[in-house]
C-alpha cells in the first residue's frame, strides 16, 4: 500500500526496500571492484589529470580536454580539501561546515517565509532551480566511502535535520550538443564548480541565520527521489528528471538543514506518460545501457534494491566512459525535452509533449537540432 506523498509523486518501494551503501555505484566499485576497474578506466581517471589525453580526433584533443579538466577546477580544490582523511567532500563525503551556526536565532513569520527567503537567496547565488521537501531516510546512502581504502564509513551527518533544499543548476546548451566528446565533459565539469559554490554559499547563509546546513553535490543521498519529492521534474526512462524549464539538461545538488520550512508539492505534468511511447534515449545509447519497457524492481550491484523504476546498466554505462576517456551524456542530448524551452515554439511543443497529442510532439521532434561538431563550437566566435 503506497503512502499518499509516494502516489503522488509517483514512487513505489516494495518490501524489498533496502537503502543503498555508496560503495555500489559504478563510480565508486571502479576503485575497489576488480570487475570494473580495467586498464581504460585508469586511463579514463588519467586524462583528468592531463596524464593522458588520448587524441582521437574531433572532440578529444588536447584543447578539449584542457577545458574540460579546467571546468572541474574548483570543484576538485573543494573536494580534494580533506581527501587525506578518507572525506572526498562533495562527491564521497559531505562538505564541511566552513562557518559556525550563529548562536542566535533568526526567527521567520512562518515556513512559508522562510522558504521564499531560501528561495530568493539561492537564485541571488546563482542557483536556476530551488524546491524544498521532507528528509525522507530512504534517499540517504546506508554508508558512506572512504576513499583511503574504499571501506564504509558513517555518514556523519548531525542529528535533527528535517528538510532537504535540492538545487537546480542548467548545464551549457551548446556544449551538451557535442556528447559524446571530452569537450562536452565541460559542460558537466562547470556546473560542477558553480554548484560547489553556490551551495557552500547557501549553507553559509542558512547557518548565519542560526539553523544547520550541510551542503551536498553527489554526496551522501540519491538527489533524483529527492527532486522529485521537491516538485522539480519527474524522473523519466534515461534515469534523469525532466524539468519544464530545462528539461534533462541540469545537475543537482543540496542542502539538509533543520530550519523549518514549508515544503513543495511533487508534480507530474505527463513526461514518464511521454517516455512510454519514446525509446529515444534507449535507441541512441552506444552499449545498450537504458531499459525499453516499463518500470521494473530490480537491478544488478549498482542498483537501489525495491523500488519498482527505469534502471540503467551502469556497468555497460561506465564502460563506455572509460572507452572514451571522458563522460557521455548522449542520453541527455537526444532527449526530444533537451530543447531551449525559454522560447515560444519550444514551450508551445512542450504543451504538445504533455497533453494526449504527445505522439504528434515526438513526431515533431524530428526538426530539433541534432549534435554540434565540436569543431564547429571552437569555431563560433
Ligand atoms: C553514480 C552516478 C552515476 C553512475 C551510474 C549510476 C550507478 N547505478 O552507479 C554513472 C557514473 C555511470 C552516471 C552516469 C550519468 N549521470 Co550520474 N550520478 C551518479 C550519482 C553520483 C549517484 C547515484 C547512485 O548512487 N546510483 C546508484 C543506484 C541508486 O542507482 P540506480 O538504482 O540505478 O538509481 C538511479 C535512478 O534510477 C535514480 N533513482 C534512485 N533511487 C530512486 C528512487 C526513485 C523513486 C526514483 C524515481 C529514481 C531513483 O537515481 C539513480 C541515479 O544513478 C548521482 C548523484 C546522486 N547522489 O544522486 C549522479 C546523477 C544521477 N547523474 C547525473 C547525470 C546527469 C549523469 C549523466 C548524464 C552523466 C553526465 N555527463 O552528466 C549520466 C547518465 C547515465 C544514465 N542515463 O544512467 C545527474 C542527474 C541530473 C538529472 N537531470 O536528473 C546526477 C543527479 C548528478 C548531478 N550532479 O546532478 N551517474
Ligand atoms: S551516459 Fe551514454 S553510455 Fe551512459 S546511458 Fe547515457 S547514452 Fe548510454
Ligand atoms: S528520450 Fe524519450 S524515453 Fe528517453 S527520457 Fe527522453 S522522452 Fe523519455
Amino acid at each position: 500500500m503506497q503512502k499518499p506523498s509516494d502516489l503522488a509523486a509517483g514512487i513505489e518501494t516494495t518490501s524489498e526496500f533496502k537503502r543503498f551503501s555508496q560503495k555500489n555505484d559504478v563510480f565508486s566499485r571502479a576503485f575497489w571492484d576488480s570487475s570494473v576497474r580495467t586498464d581504460e578506466t585508469d586511463a579514463f581517471f588519467a586524462s583528468y589529470r592531463m596524464e593522458a589525453t588520448p587524441r582521437r580526433g574531433d572532440g578529444f584533443t588536447q584543447r578539449d580536454f584542457a577545458l574540460r579538466n579546467a571546468s572541474w577546477l574548483i570543484s576538485d580544490i573543494m573536494t580534494d580539501r580533506f581527501a587525506g582523511q578518507g572525506r572526498r567532500e562533495g562527491f564521497q563525503a559531505p562538505i564541511s561546515n566552513d562557518t559556525p551556526i550563529a548562536d542566535d536565532k533568526h526567527l521567520f513569520d512562518s515556513p512559508k517565509a522562510a522558504s521564499a527567503d531560501v528561495k530568493k537567496v539561492s537564485r541571488f547565488f546563482g542557483a536556476d532551480l530551488c524546491g524544498v521537501t521532507a528528509l525522507d531516510p530512504r534517499w540517504l546512502y546506508d554508508t558512506r566511502v572512504d576513499v583511503r581504502d574504499m571501506s564504509q564509513a558513517d555518514l556523519g551527518l548531525p542529528e535533527g535535520l528535517s528538510h532537504v533544499i535540492v538545487l537546480g543548476h542548467e548545464m551549457d546548451k551548446d556544449l551538451v550538443r557535442t556528447y559524446p566528446s571530452a569537450l562536452g565533459g565541460a559542460a558537466t565539469g562547470r556546473e560542477y564548480s558553480h554548484e560547489a559554490a553556490i551551495v557552500m554559499q547557501l549553507a553559509a547563509y542558512i547557518r548565519n541565520l542560526g539553523y544547520q546546513a550541510v551542503a551536498s553535490m553527489n554526496d551522501t543521498g540519491l538527489v533524483i527521489p529527492m527532486a522529485v519529492q521537491a516538485g522539480l521534474g519527474e524522473y523519466a526512462r534515461n534515469q534523469l528528471v525532466i524539468t519544464q524549464k530545462f528539461g534533462p539538461r541540469l545537475r543537482f545538488s543540496k542542502i539538509f538543514t533543520d530550519m523549518p520550512l514549508d515544503i513543495d508539492q511533487p508534480k507530474r505534468p505527463g513526461v514518464a506518460k511521454f517516455c512510454d511511447i519514446c525509446t529515444k534515449c534507449a535507441d541512441a545509447c552506444p552499449v545498450k545501457a537504458l531499459p525499453f519497457g516499463s518500470p521494473k524492481v530490480g537491478g544488478g550491484t549498482s542498483s537501489i534494491q525495491g523500488v519498482n523504476k527505469w534502471t540503467s546498466d551502469a556497468e555497460k554505462c561506465f564502460s563506455f566512459w572509460a572507452k572514451l576517456s571522458s563522460d557521455c551524456a548522449i542520453c541527455m542530448r537526444v532527449c526530444p525535452f533537451n530543447r531551449d524551452l525559454n522560447s515560444w515554439p519550444h514551450r508551445l511543443w512542450l504543451r504538445l509533449a504533455l497533453s494526449p497529442a504527445r505522439r504528434l510532439a515526438l513526431w515533431l521532434d524530428r526538426y530539433r537540432a541534432g549534435r554540434l561538431k565540436p569543431s564547429s563550437w571552437w569555431a563560433r566566435r
